[in-house]
C-alpha cells in the first residue's frame, strides 16, 4: 500500500537525482542547480497568482502605501533568481533579460563551472490581463578555465551546448518542463504541498499537429513566404488540412500549447523588427533544446536556433518552432519565395 504511493508521487528532487545516478562521475552540482530553479519556480508562482494586487502592480520606482518602493514582478523575479544562485559555488556567471551586462558572481562567494542564462518572467505585460507567464532558463558549461570570474564567453554559446533547459509556465497551474538532453518531463507544482510533482513524463510532441500559433495582426508586415506558409496552416497553398489557431502573446504560454498538443509556434522577422522579437539566449535557444529534446525542431527560417554562435547577449532571433514537418514546410516557404539572405 504505501509503496504505492511511493511509486506515484515523484518530486522534482527524486527525478533529479535519479538522472543524475546515470552519471556515475556527477558531482551533483547539476542536481542543486536545477533544484535551485524549482525553488525559485516556488517563490515567483507564490507572487503571480497575487499578481492583481496592488501591492505588486506598478512600475519599478512607484512607492506603496507603506512608503515602500513597488517592485515590478519581472524584477522581482530577476532577484529571486540572481540571489538563490549567486552564492552557490556553483556558477560562473549569469546573463538575464532583465540585466544589460554579465551578471558576476560577487567576490564573497566561489565561482563554479556552469553559467546561467534565464528570462525571469517572459510575456510579463501579459500579467495585467490575467494570462499566464513563464520562466526560461538554460545552463551551459563553462568555457573559461575553472577557478577565475566567468566572462561572456562562458553565456555566449551555441543552443546544441546546452547542458541542460527549461521553463516554468505560470498559468492555472504551475509546471516546471525541462531537459537535460535525455528528453523531456514536466512537473505540476502541487500548492497544498509545496512540491513539484511528476505529472508529464517523457513529453514528446504528438505526431498530429493541431495549433499554429503566430501574431497575424503583423501578417501584412511578413515576407511572401511566410504569408504563403501562413496560408497553407489555413489550408490554402495546396495543403490537405488545416490548423486551428490559438496565439497568448504569452511564448512560454504558446509553445507549451505547442508541445503538448503538437504545432508551431513563430515569430518571424519583419521590417519593424528586423531580427525578430525574441532573444536567443533566454528564449529561443533554451525552448528550441526542450521542443528539439521531445521530438520537434526549431528554426530561423533558413537555419536552426541551436547552431547559431552568439555574438551579443540580447541578440534576437526570429523562430519557427513545433513539429519538425511544419518547421521544415517553413524554411521550404521562406527558400523558394524571399530568396537568399541579403
Ligand atoms: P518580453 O520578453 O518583453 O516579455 O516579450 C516576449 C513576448 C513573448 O512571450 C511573446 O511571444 C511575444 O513577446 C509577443 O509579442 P507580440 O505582442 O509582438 O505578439
Ligand atoms: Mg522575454
Amino acid at each position: 500500500m504505501s509503496n504505492k504511493v511511493a511509486d506515484k508521487i515523484i518530486t522534482i528532487e527524486r527525478h533529479i537525482l535519479n538522472e543524475q545516478s546515470e552519471f556515475p562521475d556527477a558531482t551533483g552540482t547539476l542536481s542543486g542547480l536545477l533544484h535551485n530553479i524549482g525553488l525559485a519556480g516556488k517563490l515567483i508562482a507564490s507572487r503571480t497568482i497575487r499578481g492583481g494586487l496592488s501591492d505588486i502592480l506598478g512600475a519599478t520606482g512607484e512607492t506603496n502605501v507603506q512608503g515602500e518602493q513597488v517592485q515590478k514582478l519581472d524584477a522581482y523575479a530577476h532577484q529571486v533568481i540572481v540571489q538563490l544562485n549567486n552564492h552557490t559555488g556553483r556558477l560562473a556567471a549569469m546573463g538575464s533579460e532583465e540585466a544589460e551586462e554579465l551578471i558576476s558572481i560577487p567576490d564573497q562567494y566561489p565561482v563554479g563551472k556552469y553559467s546561467l542564462l534565464f528570462d525571469p518572467l517572459d510575456g510579463s505585460s501579459n500579467i495585467n490581463f490575467n494570462v499566464s507567464v513563464g520562466t526560461i532558463f538554460g545552463i551551459y558549461r563553462r568555457i573559461t578555465p575553472l577557478g577565475r570570474p566567468g566572462t561572456l564567453e562562458d553565456l555566449l554559446q551555441k543552443g546544441k551546448n546546452l547542458v541542460a533547459a527549461g521553463y516554468i509556465v505560470y498559468g492555472s497551474s504551475t509546471m516546471l518542463v525541462y531537459s537535460t538532453g535525455n528528453g523531456v518531463n514536466g512537473f505540476t507544482l502541487d500548492p497544498s504541498i509545496g512540491e513539484f510533482l511528476l505529472t508529464h513524463p517523457k513529453i514528446r510532441l504528438p505526431e498530429k499537429p493541431q495549433y499554429f500559433s503566430a501574431n497575424q495582426g503583423y501578417q501584412n508586415r511578413w515576407t511572401e513566404g511566410i504569408q504563403r506558409f501562413t496560408r497553407w496552416l489555413r489550408g490554402g497553398e495546396g495543403a490537405t488540412q488545416s490548423l486551428s489557431l490559438r496565439y497568448n502573446g504569452s511564448m512560454i504560454a504558446d509553445i507549451h500549447r505547442v508541445l503538448l498538443g503538437g504545432g508551431v509556434f513563430y515569430y518571424p522577422a519583419d521590417p519593424k523588427v528586423p531580427n525578430g522579437k525574441l532573444r536567443l539566449l533566454y528564449e529561443t535557444a533554451p525552448i528550441s533544446f526542450v521542443i528539439e529534446q521531445a521530438g520537434g525542431y526549431a528554426s530561423t527560417g533558413r537555419e536552426p536556433i541551436l547552431d547559431i554562435q552568439p555574438t551579443e547577449l540580447h541578440q534576437r532571433t526570429p523562430l519557427f518552432i513545433g513539429n519538425r514537418e511544419l518547421v521544415e514546410k517553413a524554411e521550404e516557404f521562406i527558400a523558394t519565395y524571399d530568396g537568399p539572405v541579403e
